[in-house]
């Protein structure tokens, strides 16, 4: 969490986007720039393109209220993912809530997707987070295209993780919400334990999803 000031009532939760290089991680938060409620939401920051690649980061801010008062900003951040960029990604991590992994379906890149889900393990320990823990999910995006690995492999390979699995196409807008409501639910349970949003602010995870206009 990147802050909670009880004094203020206000507290500012982090979601990352993280992923191989190319894999729909700023067309993701287009997708969810257009999805999420229109009165929640903030402006798209694209920070730093260069040929569409992103060499910062993305951030689509969104605001809600519980009915205590209390004021939550979510910052939703994608991380740039060449591999170059480390440092920039580790950055983006830091005092993250949850994070969503975005995937390339394609084949050639089931090198890459796991390459950089190792960076992500790794990277989650360097800023003090621990990848059995956070809030996570995977999105297996590009399933429009062709020679894709199949759903039968991805269940061998990630099912044993235990971590919720989502198919896309992000670049049509199919599995966007979906990601980010398995994300924004995990995340939820996660802070209502620690801080009791549903006792203590009158915040329930149904209110919270709706709110962000996300289905249950
Ligand atoms: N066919 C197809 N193309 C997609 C899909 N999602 C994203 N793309 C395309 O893949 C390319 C890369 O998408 P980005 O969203 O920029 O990828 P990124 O993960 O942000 O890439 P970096 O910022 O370099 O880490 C773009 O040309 C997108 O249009 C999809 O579901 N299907
Ligand atoms: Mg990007």
């Amino acid at each position: 969490m990147i802050e909670f000031n009880p004094a203020d009532n206000k507290m500012v939760l982090k979601l990352v986007y993280y992923g191989p290089a190319l894999s729909g991680k700023t067309t993701n938060l287009l997708q969810l720039h257009e999805l999420l409620a229109p009165e929640g939401r903030g402006d798209l920051m694209m920070l730093d393109t260069r040929d569409d690649r992103t060499i910062y980061f993305d951030l689509l801010p969104f605001f809600l209220t519980a009915p205590s008062g209390l004021r939550i900003k979510i910052k939703v951040y994608t991380v740039p993912g060449q591999v170059r960029h480390d440092s920039t990604r580790k950055a983006v991590l830091q005092r993250a809530d949850g994070v969503a992994f975005i995937a390339d379906s394609q084949l050639s890149e089931t090198g890459n997707n796991v390459a950089s889900f190792e960076n992500l393990e790794k990277n989650l320990a360097l800023v003090g987070l621990d990848i059995a823990s956070i809030p996570l999910v995977i999105q297996f995006n590009k399933r429009d295209l062709p020679r894709v690995v199949s759903e039968a492999d991805i269940d061998r390979t990630w099912r044993p993780t235990g971590i919720p699995i989502q198919m896309a196409s992000a670049v049509a807008g199919a599995g966007v919400l979906e990601t980010f409501s398995i994300l924004a639910a995990r995340t939820f349970m996660q802070l209502d334990e620690r801080w009791r949003l549903e006792r203590d602010h009158g915040l329930s995870q149904e209110d919270f999803l709706r709110q962000l206009s996300v289905r249950n």
